[in-house]
């Protein structure tokens, strides 16, 4: 297995000192955002993932091997190419063998995290279940890889490109925690709040890294999802975000997107049609969840 798995020099230093290590994924940098407040969003996380104490691993696929930490000319190659493939656990195998670069989505992000033994991951926002499931079926691989895979996902909560509610339904059959930091709420993203009350919450990294160092003891397999909402000052109004989303929502369908573009196709436009105001608050959602993040995996790393 060693074979495909490849540190970067820091990364490998900070496993060899056992210091703390948070995971980042790379389909938000090569199709979450436009370039170049991709790379400079990218760049700015891992500074802030280093100030408060971890060290940052992006994930990514790069010529036949699992990069665990990119250099500087990989992160600036995944955010200004026009043919990086998508990758999630189902196009895994095949970027690797055909040596393509891959942007990781959450799903394949955990699986390269697991396998370099790296408990934490911060991104923006997980992929669920999609609006008009009944008719397309279309549900992210992201849940079903949170059923089983043992990796502590920090976002912002889902888009409201997706269906939340039946989101939450399917992680609660999948087994997954979803732990609201200060929050007893589903956040959605862009907004603090979504109506979708959630079981647990947590006021503290230390409880947080508590509840999965029972897990881990326990063996239970798995992810967790803790839910960080987005500052208040950096977010959008509930109404404004949601007729933008509902209009992107209707031109995928009528466009007949779907699939893996689908999601890709949507934060497109959602950026477009708010003028970049979405941008903003996604980059700082982000940030928010990376200062979490790394404060988590500090106090796991104490225990
Ligand atoms: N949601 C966002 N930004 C993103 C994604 C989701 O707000 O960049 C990306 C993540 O990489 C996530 C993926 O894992 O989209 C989900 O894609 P799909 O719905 O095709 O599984
Ligand atoms: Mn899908």
């Amino acid at each position: 297995m060693k074979q495909y798995i490849d540190f970067s020099k820091e990364v490998k230093q900070a496993k060899a000192e056992n210091k703390p290590i948070v995971a980042l994924e790379s389909t938000i940098i090569s199709h979450g955002m436009p370039y170049p407040q991709n790379v400079e969003m990218a760049t700015k996380v891992e500074n802030i993932i280093r100030k408060n104490g971890a060290i940052p691993a992006t994930i990514a696929l790069i010529d036949g091997k699992i990069k665990i930490g990119l250099e500087k000319e990989e992160l600036e190659l995944l955010a200004n190419s026009d043919n990086v493939a998508k990758v999630s656990r189902r196009d895994f195998t095949e970027v690797l063998a055909t040596k393509r670069v891959g942007a990781t989505t959450v799903a394949s992000t955990m699986m390269c995290a697991d396998l370099a033994a790296i408990q934490f991951f911060v991104t923006g926002g997980i992929g669920g279940v999609h609006r008009g499931v009944e008719s397309t079926m279309d549900i992210s691989a992201d849940l079903e890889e949170l059923g089983k895979t043992n990796v502590t996902v920090i976002c912002a909560g889902a888009k409201s490109i997706l269906d939340l509610p039946k989101t939450m339904e399917y992680l609660e059959t999948q087994g997954v925690p979803v732990i609201g930091y200060k929050t007893d709420e589903l956040p959605a993203f862009f907004t603090r709040e979504s109506g979708i009350k959630l079981n647990s919450s947590s006021e503290n990294p230390e409880d947080i890294a508590r509840i999965c160092k029972v897990k881990n003891d326990l063996d239970i397999e798995g992810g967790v999802v803790i839910a960080n909402p987005v500052p208040k000052e950096d977010e959008l109004s509930k109404s404004y975000i949601d007729s933008i989303i509902e209009e992107a929502v209707k031109e995928a369908e009528a466009l007949g997107i779907s699939g893996k573009d689908s999601t890709p196709f949507l934060l497109g436009k959602i950026v477009e049609k708010s003028d970049g105001k979405s941008l903003h608050t996604n980059i700082k959602l982000v940030e928010n969840n990376a200062i979490l993040g790394a404060k988590i995996a500090v106090a796991f790393n104490q225990m």
